[in-house]
């Protein structure tokens, strides 16, 4: 199974066998619309407000795309974002099953617009990001606004893809100073591995391990998808540089 409701006696094995795990209603559910409110408080600072988070961030990317970008900026600093990193650290020790601690690499909150090709990635491992942390990270994917669906672009994986390894990769630019990093042969494994789109309610979380294939898909909705993303190391050394950003590739 790597469907699954979270609890005390939740079997974790999936996560090794299969690469990722579906954890269903794994977040507290005030602490999801605690983000919301947050969000939306601070979307209106934007001067847009279109009474709903997912159309405001719809019409920004129409209009002011500089300040969609300040929100994501701003986003992963709020309060009840920062108590759910906490909340998934523990559920992070618990699926890393080390003695150790776990480290948070970074939050982020991903606006996915209509129509977007822009904040759109393709297929990737998350490992190729972070060349220069010693183990393998594990991330959290999860909605915060509506539902995942096919509809609005849910995340793709590909199960047992991690059993690969590290890939190699290409660089492709994209407009703005987007960068993917492209394994090679990618679609031939995306034709060769079982490809699950995870559907998914605010309060799940999809985690999964480094090296999966993952990507995500067309939104063809009228609103924003809003998606919180929480990476985790188990600290089995202490790294050099704990810096994710774009100058380490
Ligand atoms: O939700 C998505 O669009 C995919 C997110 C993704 O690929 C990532 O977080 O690395």
């Amino acid at each position: 199974m790597t469907d699954i409701a979270w609890g005390i006696d939740t079997d974790l094995s999936a996560y090794e066998r299969d690469g990722f795990l579906i954890l269903r209603n794994v977040l507290p559910r005030d602490l999801v619309s605690r983000v919301v409110g947050e969000l939306t408080a601070l979307c209106a600072l934007t001067g847009v407000d279109e009474g709903d988070l997912g159309l405001s961030c719809s019409r920004l990317d129409r209009e002011n795309q500089e300040a969609l970008y300040r929100l994501y900026l701003a986003a992963p600093r709020l309060p009840a974002f920062a108590a759910l990193s906490a909340h998934l650290a523990g559920v992070a020790a618990r699926i890393s099953g080390a003695d150790l601690p776990v480290l948070s690499i970074d939050t982020i909150a991903l606006f996915s617009p209509p129509r977007d090709s822009r904040l759109a990635y393709n297929w990737h491992q998350e490992n190729s990001y972070m060349p220069g942390l010693p183990g393998d990270v594990m991330t959290f994917w999860c909605p915060l606004l509506d539902p995942a669906t096919v509809d609005n672009g849910a995340m793709s994986v590909l199960a047992a893809s991690h059993r690969l390894g590290r890939l190699p990769y290409r660089k492709i630019s994209r407009p703005r100073g987007y960068t993917d990093l492209l394994p090679h042969d990618a679609e031939a494994i995306a034709a060769s591995h079982r490809e699950h789109v995870c559907i998914a309610d605010p309060g799940d979380a999809v985690v999964f391990q480094g090296n999966m294939l993952h990507r995500s898909n067309h939104n063809a909705t009228n609103r924003t998808r809003v998606t919180g993303i929480f990476r985790y190391i188990a600290a089995c050394d202490l790294p050099a540089n704990l810096k994710f950003s774009a100058d380490m590739y």
